[in-house]
């Protein structure tokens, strides 16, 4: 029950994450480190430690944003997963990125964990500032507890103060220059309900100024009656769907974890973990029995961004265009910024489980071509959970799926009618004094694929009519494919659904016996883009998703569709504004960015909890191997 965790707790906006539920409980053996593992509790504490040693600990209050392993040189990477002794060569240094926050200043550091210290150190002075720390969000949703024009409001309207929870939410940006790291404070009423999000105490809006800590703008602008708490509670549905019960031998069906490291059926790969996107799938191979031999074709995926802009332009709304990865982080638990506490990758747990098509847990049938193996994490972001399935099949492909769960956030209207409702409301009304707002999901990824080595081009393969008049034949037309390589990244952007078409990133310098490019397909997620205006301040910040599909050439350092500094950012940083150098992408290391849209309008049966959502796409080879790998 994610949710009654939530309530306890009263911080709803807090990301927590569960890696759900163990059907399999395997060996894990120790082994060499993989340079992509995720910081040890270990390497956190130990970060910790350089970082309080150095000048830096001499600075009161200083507060930790980001704590990840530093991305290593792809080059070294793949140099030291194709070598083959047991006692690796290559030694690539455990590295950790850290963003701390000083004297008002974000400070990006490189710490070099064997050597002790700190490598690199710069100040970042541009727009937009770094997640906020546990602590920071806990503080701004008290402040109003003990504001007197906060206590007037909610005295004004015969509430009882000890119930009210109050949720922090990030501001976005509007054209500010000079902008503040703050959150808009909005409260909920508990009383007799288990549902916090059920209850707004509409009207009114608290903004907090973040580095002092301080109420710095007050609202209470009116009164709407407070939706009746019965009929509220809810079965979190994402607790239940994990009930089931599957004894597999493990033996019968080849699945191990060796460190991070996890083999199943013909697959290879490695799962990481970070507070910004949650699970990481990395260097996945595929054995080719024909071949004999693993080839790759996934260096890594993982959610870089989502934008949820909700549509209702009123001052107690308009800012909710959350950016949620970025400005809270997609695996961020509590504790993750607390390294001496607790860290992430001690709460990651490497569990299996066999499922079917419908992520359910299926029996396994004499070894039935469709089993597949499932790695699932739960992103809980405020009021939603995100179920993020990464799914390997024997055949090759790789499903990614999410499912979208969780409590709708609503407004509270003088409404209990549809037929009262003069003025404008921006969404449904689904049950007496409440409006659940339209609002979009977009969760970006950003998907490395390496089909067969690192030098790849994207296809863009058109079904084209044909005319077939003159040419003997009673027919008048067929289609046939027209195959378009992108050159460069003007070519790379794509707006899926318009027309017919297979997208294939391809490998030009290897064949298939019969001469085919080797390669996979993206079947790509139900096209969506947002309906924003481009000028719109949150479409500016996101303006990734007005393409679902963008290919850019790999670059270390761009990760992140809506740009590293996510929190208040104002766009010029981020996928769009990368792939306007328009550089090479055809045969060289390229990267798929592919948005899952959801325009959400809201119906009564998705109150008090909504049903499941089901959105993703699927990574299918197309001439990869010489025939199907199921034989
Ligand atoms: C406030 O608390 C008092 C005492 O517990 C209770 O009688 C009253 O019903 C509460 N009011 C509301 C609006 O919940
Ligand atoms: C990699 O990306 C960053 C950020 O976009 C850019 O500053 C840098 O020049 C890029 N490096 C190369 C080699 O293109
Ligand atoms: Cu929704």
């Amino acid at each position: 029950m994610t949710k009654s965790r939530f309530i306890n707790k009263a911080i709803p906006m807090i990301v927590q994450y569960l890696i759900l539920t163990l059907f399999l409980r395997l060996n894990i053996i120790n082994s060499l480190p993989h340079p992509l593992d995720p910081l040890s509790p270990a390497e956190i504490n130990n970060t910790r430690d350089i970082v309080q040693g150095s000048y830096l600990g001499a600075i009161p209050n200083l507060t930790y944003h980001f704590v990840d392993v530093e991305e290593p040189d792809k080059k070294h990477v793949l140099e030291w997963l194709s070598s083959n002794t047991k006692e690796k060569p290559i030694i690539i240094p455990r590295q950790a990125k850290v963003v701390v926050r000083a004297k008002s200043e974000t400070h990006e550091l490189v710490v070099d964990l064997t050597k002790r210290s700190i490598v690199s150190d710069k100040i970042y002075t541009g727009h937009g500032y770094p997640p906020f720390t546990f602590n920071e969000l806990f503080q701004a949703t008290k402040l109003p507890l003990t504001y007197p024009k906060f206590k007037e409001s909610i005295a004004k309207r015969g509430l009882n103060l000890s119930e009210v929870s109050c949720v922090p939410f990030t501001i976005g940006w509007y054209g500010e220059k000079i902008t503040r790291r703050a959150l808009k404070v909005s409260c909920f009423y508990r009383g007799g309900s288990v549902n916090v999000w059920a209850r707004p105490i509409e009207g009114i809006i608290v903004l907090v100024d973040v580095d002092s800590m301080q109420i710095t703008m007050y609202n209470d602008r009116y009164i709407a009656p407070l939706p009746k708490a019965e009929g509220t509670d809810f079965q979190s549905s994402s607790s239940s769907r994990s009930k089931t019960s599957a004894s597999c031998d493990v033996s019968d069906i080849g699945f191990s974890i060796n460190g991070n490291k996890v083999k199943w059926a013909n697959w290879v790969f490695h799962v990481g973990f970070n507070a910004r996107a949650g699970m990481i799938i990395s260097t996945a191979s595929i054995f080719d029995a024909k071949r004999n031999k693993y080839r790759s074709v996934l260096y890594r995926g993982h959610v870089s961004e989502t934008f949820v802009p909700y549509m209702d332009p009123t001052e107690e709304w308009y800012f909710r265009t959350f950016m949620d990865a970025g400005e809270f982080g997609f695996g961020r638990s509590a504790d993750t910024l607390q390294p001496s506490v607790d860290c992430p990758s001690s709460a990651l747990y490497m569990d299996g489980y066999m499922a079917g098509p419908n992520g359910e847990v299926q029996q396994i049938r004499n070894g039935e071509p469709e089993l597949t193996l499932v790695v699932r994490m739960v992103a809980t972001v405020g009021n939603y959970d995100y179920v993020l399935d990464w799914e390997f099949l024997r055949s090759g492909s790789i499903k990614v799926g999410v499912d979208l769960t969780g409590i709708m956030e609503i407004k509270a209207v003088p409404y209990t009618q549809k037929s009262q409702i003069e003025e404008r409301v921006f969404g449904t009304l689904v049950a007496e004094n409440t409006i659940a707002n339209y609002h979009d999901h977009h969760l970006t990824y950003y998907i490395d694929l390496d089909i067969d080595d690192n030098s790849n081009s994207f296809i863009n393969a058109k079904l084209q009519r044909a005319t077939a008049i003159g040419s003997g034949t009673p027919r008048k037309s067929y289609w046939t494919v027209v195959r378009e390589t992108a050159k460069r990244e003007a070519e790379g952007r794509i707006r899926l659904g318009l027309e017919p078409a297979e997208l294939l990133i391809v490998n030009p310098n290897k064949r298939t016996k019969q001469g085919n490019e080797v390669g996979y397909r993206l079947i790509g997620a139900q096209p969506v883009t947002s309906l924003l205006s481009d000028d719109d301040y949150p479409q500016r910040r996101a303006s990734y998703t007005k393409y679902q599909l963008w290919v850019t050439p790999y670059n270390r350092s761009e990760r992140w569709a809506g740009g590293f500094y996510a929190d208040r950012s104002s766009g010029d940083d981020g996928l769009a504004v990368w792939s306007q150098r328009n550089r090479e992408i055809e045969n060289t290391d390229i990267v798929l960015w592919h948005t899952v849209g959801i325009h959400h309008v809201p119906y009564q049966e998705d109150f008090p909890a909504m049903p499941t959502i089901h959105g993703g796409f699927e990574l299918r080879p197309a001439n990869f191997f010489e025939s199907s790998p199921l034989l």
